[in-house]
C-alpha cells in the first residue's frame, strides 16, 4: 500500500524520491487515468538494468538479419557483447547466407581514436564483401565513434557505390538515448529508408501474406508461430526481424497485414508501412494460449474469409488437445503462486496472461525502457510531451507511394473492424492489472530487494543482470530475456515448455537450502527505548 511504497522510497535522498515516485505506481481501477513516467534518465549511480541506443539498434532490431554482415565500429567489448547472447535463433535460406554466428568489428584501438577510424572501416568493409560475400552490410556506430566525429554514412556511401551491395550506416552511438528504445528508432528509420521496399515485387504471393514485426526469434519462438500460422495457411513474406533476412525484407511492401507482437521496438516501421504502402497493421500476441487464440481468430476476423475462419477453428481445436495433457501437471504445481515480471520494453506485458493461465499471479510488473503507451495505452500517445532526449531521433518523413500504395481493406470495413479487434492500436499493461499490484518502470537493485522483502514472491522473472538478486534471496527466477538455454516460450508449443520451465523452477528443493534475509534477520530495525528489565 502507499505507506510501504512512503518507506521504500524514504530511504532515497529528497530529489531521487521526488524522481523515482513518479516511476511507480499502485494499480487501482478506480481511478480512470493513471499516469506513469517513463522513457526518462535514469538516475546516475542507481543500479539499472537497461542497456544503451547500441544494444537496441544492432543488438535488437539488425542483428537478427542473418544474410547480412553487421560490422560494429567501435572497440572490441561492444561487438562481444552484442554476439548472439540475446538468442536471437536463425537457418539460412541459402547456403552460407547465414552470418550470425560471427562477431564482426572494426576493433578500435588508442591509435584509431586519436587519428580515426575511417580508413580502417572502409579496409573491413571490403574484407567483408570479398570473404563473405553477403546479400547486405550494416556499420552500427559504438559510442567512440561519434565521439571522435568519424563520418560513417560517408564510408557506407562510398562502399556502396564501390561495391554495388546494400550498404547502410547507423549512427547509433550508445549515448544517443536514455535506453536502447533510441536504437530501435534509429535502426527502424534506417531500415525503412534504405531497405523495404527496395524489392521488385509488385503484388503478394499469395491470398494471405502477412509480415510478422517485434518478433525477434529468441528461442525459436517464431518458428513456434509460423508453424501454426503456416498450418491455417497464411503465408509470412517476413519476421522483422527474427530469422529475417534482407532478401526477403525488401519485399516487405507486398504483405496485405502487419501483425506487431513487441510494438516498443518497432511501431515506427509498422506506422510508416501504413503510410507508405497503405497496410494496416494488428496488435498480436502469440505469448499464452488464449492470446494466441484471440490472436488468430483476429487475424482471421481481418481477412474475413469463411474458409479461413473454419480452418483457424480447427487448428485451435487440434493444437488444444495437444496441449492441454501436457500443461495438466505443471498446472498443478503453479497453482496459486505469484510472480514479479520485470523485462524489457512488452514482455513485462505479454508474459502475464501466460502466467495467469497456469495459475500464477502477478504482483509486481514493469518495463526496464518502455514509453507512457506502454504502460497506459496508445491513446495517450497524443498527451506524452517530446523532451530533448526523445527528439534526439528525428521522426522520418514518409508519404504514400504513388505507385504501390494499395488500400487494403475498405475504409468503412476498416473503422467497423476497429471496434472489435486492435487494428493500429493497443492497450497498456496497467489496464491489464490486478487492483493493488504494483507497477514500476526501470526498476532498480534497491527496489527490487525491498518489494522481494514485502511480497516474497514465488518466482522472479527478469534478466541475467538481476536475476542474482532474487536467487541469493533464495527466490527461483525465470529470464525472459533470452530464456537462459530454453525456448521456444511462444504459441502451443511454447506454453507448454514455460510451464515446464517454471514448474521446475518451484519443485526443485534447491531453494530450500537458502535461508532468505527475512527468515534470519527481523525486518525492523531499531533499538527499545527505557526498558528497564
Ligand atoms: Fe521488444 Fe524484445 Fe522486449 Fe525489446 Fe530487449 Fe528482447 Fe526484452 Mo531483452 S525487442 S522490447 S529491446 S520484446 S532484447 S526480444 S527481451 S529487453 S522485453
Ligand atoms: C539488451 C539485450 C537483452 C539483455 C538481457 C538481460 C536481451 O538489452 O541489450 O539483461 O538479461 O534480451 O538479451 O535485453
Amino acid at each position: 500500500n502507499e505507506k510501504m511504497l512512503e518507506e521504500i522510497l524514504n530511504k532515497y535522498p529528497a530529489k531521487v524520491k521526488r524522481n523515482r515516485k513518479k516511476h511507480i505506481l499502485i494499480r487501482d481501477s478506480a481511478q480512470e487515468i493513471q499516469e506513469i513516467e517513463a522513457n526518462t534518465r535514469t538516475i546516475p549511480g542507481i543500479i539499472t538494468n537497461r542497456g544503451c541506443a547500441f544494444a537496441g539498434c544492432k543488438g535488437v532490431v539488425l542483428g537478427p538479419l542473418k544474410d547480412m554482415v553487421h560490422i560494429v565500429h567501435g572497440p572490441i567489448g561492444c561487438a562481444y557483447y552484442s554476439w548472439l547472447t540475446r538468442r536471437n535463433k536463425a537457418r539460412a535460406d541459402e547456403p552460407k547466407q547465414n552470418f550470425l554466428a560471427y562477431c564482426v568489428s572494426t576493433d578500435m584501438q588508442e591509435s584509431d581514436i586519436v587519428f580515426g577510424g575511417e580508413k580502417k572501416l572502409a579496409r573491413m568493409i571490403d574484407e567483408v564483401v570479398e570473404i563473405f560475400k553477403p546479400n547486405a552490410i550494416t556499420i552500427s556506430a559504438t559510442c567512440p565513434v561519434g565521439l571522435i566525429g568519424d563520418d560513417i554514412q560517408a564510408v557506407a556511401r562510398a562502399a556502396r557505390a564501390k561495391h554495388g551491395l546494400n550498404i547502410t550506416a547507423y549512427s547509433c552511438e550508445g549515448y544517443k538515448g536514455v535506453s536502447q528504445s533510441a536504437g530501435h528508432h534509429i535502426a527502424n528509420n534506417g531500415l525503412m529508408e534504405n531497405i523495404i521496399g527496395e524489392g521488385d515485387w509488385e503484388e503478394p504471393p499469395s491470398k494471405y501474406t502477412i509480415n510478422i514485426l517485434g518478433e525477434y526469434n529468441i528461442g525459436g519462438d517464431s518458428w513456434e508461430v509460423e508453424r501454426i500460422l503456416n498450418e491455417i495457411g497464411y503465408e509470412i513474406q517476413v519476421v522483422m526481424t527474427g530469422n529475417g533476412s534482407y532478401e526477403k525484407l525488401k519485399n516487405a511492401h507486398v504483405a496485405q497485414l502487419n501483425l506487431v507482437q513487441c510494438h516498443r521496438s518497432i511501431n515506427y516501421i509498422a506506422t510508416m508501412l501504413e503510410t507508405k504502402y497503405g497496410t494496416p497493421w494488428l496488435k498480436v500476441n502469440f505469448i499464452g494460449i488464449r492470446a494466441t487464440i484471440e490472436t488468430l481468430r483476429n487475424m482471421a476476423r481481418y481477412f474475413g474469409d469463411e474458409a479461413l475462419i473454419k480452418r483457424t477453428e480447427e487448428v485451435i481445436e487440434k493444437e488444444l488437445a495437444e496441449i492441454e495433457p501436457q500443461l495438466e501437471p505443471y498446472r498443478k504445481i503453479c497453482a496459486n503462486k505469484t510472480a514479479f515480471c520485470f523485462v524489457g520494453g512488452s514482455r513485462g506485458h505479454h508474459y502475464q496472461g501466460l502466467y495467469e493461465e497456469l495459475g500464477v499471479t502477478t504482483v509486481l510488473a514493469g518495463y526496464e525502457f518502455a514509453h507512457r503507451d506502454d504502460y497506459e495505452g496508445r491513446d495517450i500517445l497524443p498527451n506524452i510531451k517530446a523532451d530533448a532526449d526523445s527528439k534526439n531521433i528525428p521522426d522520418l518523413h514518409v508519404a504514400p507511394d504513388e505507385r504501390r500504395y494499395r488500400l487494403k481493406i475498405p475504409v468503412e470495413r476498416m473503422e467497423e473492424l476497429k471496434q472489435d479487434i486492435p487494428l493500429n492500436n493497443y492497450k497498456g499493461m496497467i489496464d491489464d492489472m490486478a487492483d493493488g499490484s504494483i507497477v514500476v518502470d526501470d526498476l532498480n537493485h534497491y527496489e527490487t530487494e525491498e518489494f522481494i522483502k514485502i511480497f516474497k514472491p514465488d518466482i522472479f522473472s527478469s534478466g541475467i543482470k538481476d536475476k542474482y538478486i532474487p536467487q541469493k534471496m533464495g527466490i527461483p527466477t525465470k529470464q525472459l530475456h533470452n530464456y537462459d538455454y530454453s525456448g521456444p516460450y511462444a504459441g502451443f508449443r511454447g506454453a507448454v515448455n514455460f510451464a515446464r520451465d517454471i514448474a521446475m523452477g518451484f519443485a526443485t528443493p534447491t531453494w530450500n537450502f537458502i535461508v532468505p534475509p527475512w527468515k534470519d534477520q527481523p525486518l525492523l530495525e531499531g533499538t527499545i527505548e527505557n526498558c528497564t528489565a
